[in-house]
């Protein structure tokens, strides 16, 4: 529905221009003040300036996606789409106005009318649409992307609750949920974009008029996908990409109209509710898959709509199925999208009519799957009968996929018949179940793993076979990485602003390796001096937020060490702790002379234990509790605090990253796929204590080994270790053995509440080693307390290692994506 010709001019004429300046700012933020929000100058508190100033930054942004958007439908050129389950955004105000450079000038206006913009910028909501490290690696992809300039869509699902909220009730964590929607500035419905996504019903075969038999599936119900619409801006770059979120609703169609008239009011509404619930809330596991009807519902609703919205804008270029993957890439985020490749098949065959053969051939051109996990809990499985159920149609494809893979395998490699078994999309067990994991790697032309550790880990285990398959080269790595803009420009302002004062300009914000520049600065003391007060600065700025939501004070000449991600027994908070009680009974132990010596510690610890992870949940308690007894031992003052701060996220993240001096990345070796909140924290000049695993290896590799403190057993030791535990042939480490007997003693509250947690790793296998590492992560820690010591070294490792980080901006990161497995160009805009 274009406008004519005759009419294009007083459009251009009338056309919204954004703010550039004060004034302007200040126009439009009144202006939405006033009108949109329908308050006054006398009724105007922080709130309400915070949603004047991002409905301003919002109109401003959305001129620039349109202008986007258009390019990008002339431009006839390859697209990406990133299908996600999960996008952890964190707060878009303050990102808004650093990535179109106007934070200065919001900062001047609201000023002008009575604001700090610190204050403003905190009463937004974090948009909190993910568990962890996979949601927080789409959210930096985006923005990577967009400054880039590549025209790239994320598709995910708008969730009514994010994760939940965390509460510390005597010690234990509670759930509260997270109603993020009462007022998002962020998203613009698009009521008009409704796709009716089907679920249940059967499937038959029918002749058509040439006498081809087609297939329908029919029956069942249908929901609508309606779509809402993210603008991701790039920094520096006119590029406003979209990110399009879901939400379910009733559909029109099936909405039960008779019985609303006929009486039935509260039988149609819980109809509609029923289709609500889809989108409803985002599963809060990390790391396990539990196999819930609602889940696949969720994700199968997801893929439909994206993969219609995709196929729906790729008719519009007339062009023929085979440029299909010529001017589409679909990114798979795990597994969790992988019914989009299924979905794909059964459009090309059952409703556009083309052959298995070719489609298939578009849907493997098109798709890649990058993997985040090895641990068996996680990888995704799906009962048979459940998909027999709610996808019939699917199911079928899937059945028909492993076939005629099977077939091939046997033909190739018919001296292994246990290959077959092993193989097969379809579980022999009871039920059978679909795995999801296979299933992506057969429908996609490029795996990868997110760090080169765990690249190499795939290939030799879940992969072993499809290697031997396929060759090696349908297998990849791609080190994760981070937006160096959130997390140092934003979340660092002073360390971004002197940097740049010694680069000559903040380029480096879009070529982190420029960083390396800042090794010539090491003899410039004032430069030290200067980045020395930053880091105090915000520990500062952390020690507050620590006396305000715990009531314990801090003391920020102490040596912070911070363990902050989501609560699981790989990643080994329970090392941590352990390790604290052993501090805290040597330090006990200790003479005056003795205790003079030793740097002062605050030991951080947060994160979400998933709701029905129990074991993650006690680990949290037993934190809790050794802060209550340590500190308020009068006997131990500022040598030691523990502290656990509620309800870790992104924009907490952005407090607690730069104001540590060491943090913790400690998972059991061959456990954690890469990790990237050690990125965070070795980006912001501080160090590391970390297990040879993920990307501490390339970190090591980058910064050199004297820069960060390793420690812990090989990847390639682990089952070794594994199997003497099994086989009785080991004993408890002594150090960690009277750390139990403290515990058990009841110093730390009732030692019953902590019994499973000992007995995991005293009588249950220990299996995830946390004995065999104990030594050797106490060890380390005194390397550290040694080294802090000499705050003038300490400085220089910090900063030595800030200037090697380059390699670790996604940018670079998805440059990989873009070159290896999407091959797709940048689309600079004009001028
Ligand atoms: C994480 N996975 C990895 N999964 O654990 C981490 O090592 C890696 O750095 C990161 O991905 C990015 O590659 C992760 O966060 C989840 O949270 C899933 C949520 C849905 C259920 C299965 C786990």
């Amino acid at each position: 529905a274009s406008i004519p010709e005759g009419q294009r001019e007083a459009w251009k004429k009338h056309s919204v221009q954004g703010f550039t300046t004060k004034d302007q700012f200040e126009d439009e933020t009144v202006r939405h003040i006033e009108t949109t929000l329908a308050r006054s100058l006398f009724n105007c508190d922080e709130l309400a300036a915070y949603s004047g100033a991002a409905l301003a930054f919002r109109d401003r942004l959305i001129i620039e996606w349109n202008k986007t958007q258009q390019r990008q439908t002339f431009a006839d050129q390859k697209r990406v789409y990133y299908l996600s389950l999960e996008f952890l955004m964190g707060r878009a105000l303050d990102n808004a106005m650093l990535n179109v450079g106007l934070k200065d000038v919001a900062r001047a206006g609201l000023k002008d009318l009575g604001f700090r913009i610190e204050d403003v910028i905190s009463q937004e909501h974090d948009a909190a649409l993910g568990n962890g490290g996979l949601g927080r690696l789409a959210a930096c992809f985006l923005d990577s992307m967009a400054t880039l300039n590549y025209p790239a869509w994320g598709y995910g699902l708008r969730y009514r609750y994010g994760i939940f909220k965390q509460e510390i009730v005597d010690g234990y964590q509670v759930e509260v949920p997270d109603y993020w929607l009462d007022f998002n500035p962020w998203e613009f419905p698009r009521h008009d974009i409704t796709v009716d996504i089907q679920f249940y019903g059967y499937v038959r075969k029918e002749k058509d008029e040439d006498g081809k038999t087609v297939t329908i599936w029919e029956g069942g119900e249908i929901v609508d996908a309606v779509a809402y619409d993210v603008p991701i801006p790039g920094y520096g770059t006119a590029t406003t990409n979209n990110l399009r979120l879901w939400s379910s609703k009733a559909s029109k169609g099936e909405f039960d109209f008779q019985k609303f008239n006929s009486g039935e009011y509260e039988g149609s509404v819980g109809d509609q509710q029923r289709a609500e619930t889809i989108s409803a809330v985002l599963y809060p596991n990390d790391n396990l898959e539990r196999g819930k009807e609602l889940r696949l519902k969720q994700q199968y609703f997801w893929c439909a709509a994206s993969l219609f919205d995709i196929v729906r804008r790729f008719k519009k270029t007339k062009k023929p199925w085979s440029k299909f993957s010529d001017m589409v890439a679909i990114q798979l985020n795990d597994t969790h999208p992988t019914l989009a490749i299924v979905e794909m098949q059964r459009i090309l065959v059952d409703i556009e009519g083309l052959d298995w053969a070719e489609a298939w051939s578009i849907v493997q051109g098109t798709f890649s799957y990058a993997n985040h996990t090895v641990m068996p809990e996680a990888l995704e499985k799906w009962s048979v009968p459940l998909m027999q159920n709610l996808l019939p149609r699917h199911l079928q494809i899937i059945y028909e996929v492993n076939s005629q893979f099977l077939q091939y395998v046997e033909k190739t490699f018919p001296k292994d018949r246990d290959m077959l078994r092993r193989v097969s999309i379809i579980e022999e067990s009871q039920p059978k179940m679909v795995r999801m994991a296979y299933l992506a790697t057969i429908g996609s032309h490029k795996v990868n793993g997110v760090a080169e550790l765990h690249s190499d880990l795939i290939k030799t285990t879940i992969f072993k076979d499809f290697v031997t398959i396929y060759g090696p080269d349908k297998f990849t790595n791609v080190t994760n990485g981070i937006t160096p803009r959130r997390w140092l420009h934003q979340a660092n302002p002073k360390l971004s602003e002197l940097i740049a004062s010694k680069l000559g300009g903040y380029d480096f914000l879009t070529d982190l390796t420029k960083l390396n520049k800042l090794e010539h600065f090491l003899d410039d003391a004032d430069f030290k001096k200067e980045w020395q007060e930053i880091k105090y600065a915000n520990k500062v700025r952390l020690a507050q937020h620590i006396k305000d939501t715990t009531g314990v004070s801090v003391n920020p000449k102490a040596l912070f060490d911070i363990q902050v991600k989501r609560i699981h027994e790989y990643k080994r908070q329970q090392l941590n702790i352990l390790g604290v009680i052993h501090r805290y009974l040597t330090i006990k132990a200790m003479s005056p002379e003795e205790r003079k010596k030793l740097a002062p510690r605050v030991s951080i610890f947060g994160g979400k234990a998933a709701p029905g992870y129990w074991m993650a949940k006690t680990v949290i308690h037993l934190v809790c509790s050794v802060g209550e007894v340590v500190n308020n031992d009068k006997d131990i003052g500022d040598l030691l605090k523990v502290i656990y701060i509620e309800d870790y996220n992104v924009s907490k993240a952005e407090i607690i990253t730069p104001a540590s001096d060491i943090s913790e990345h400690i998972s059991t070796a061959g456990t954690e796929a890469s990790g990237t909140s050690n990125m965070k924290f070795v980006l912001n000049g501080g160090l590391i204590i970390g297990t040879c695993d993920g990307a501490n290896i390339e970190i090591t590799r980058e910064i050199g080994e004297s820069n960060i403190f390793l420690f812990g057993n090989l990847a390639e030791d682990v089952e070794d270790l594994r199997h003497a535990h099994t086989y009785g042939d080991f004993q408890l480490d002594p150090d960690l053995n009277k750390v139990f007997e403290a515990i058990k003693s009841g110093r730390f509250g009732d030692a019953g509440r902590f019994s499973a947690l000992c007995n995991s790793i005293i009588e249950h296998g220990d299996y995830y080693l946390v004995s065999d590492d104990f030594n050797s992560y106490v060890k380390t820690h005194e390397l550290v307390d040694e080294a802090y010591k000499d705050q003038e070294a300490w400085l220089e490792k910090c900063i030595t290692s800030v200037a090697r980080m380059g390699f670790f901006s996604s940018d670079r990161c998805i440059q990989e994506y873009a070159e290896m497995i999407w091959n797709v160009e940048p689309l600079p805009p004009k001028e």
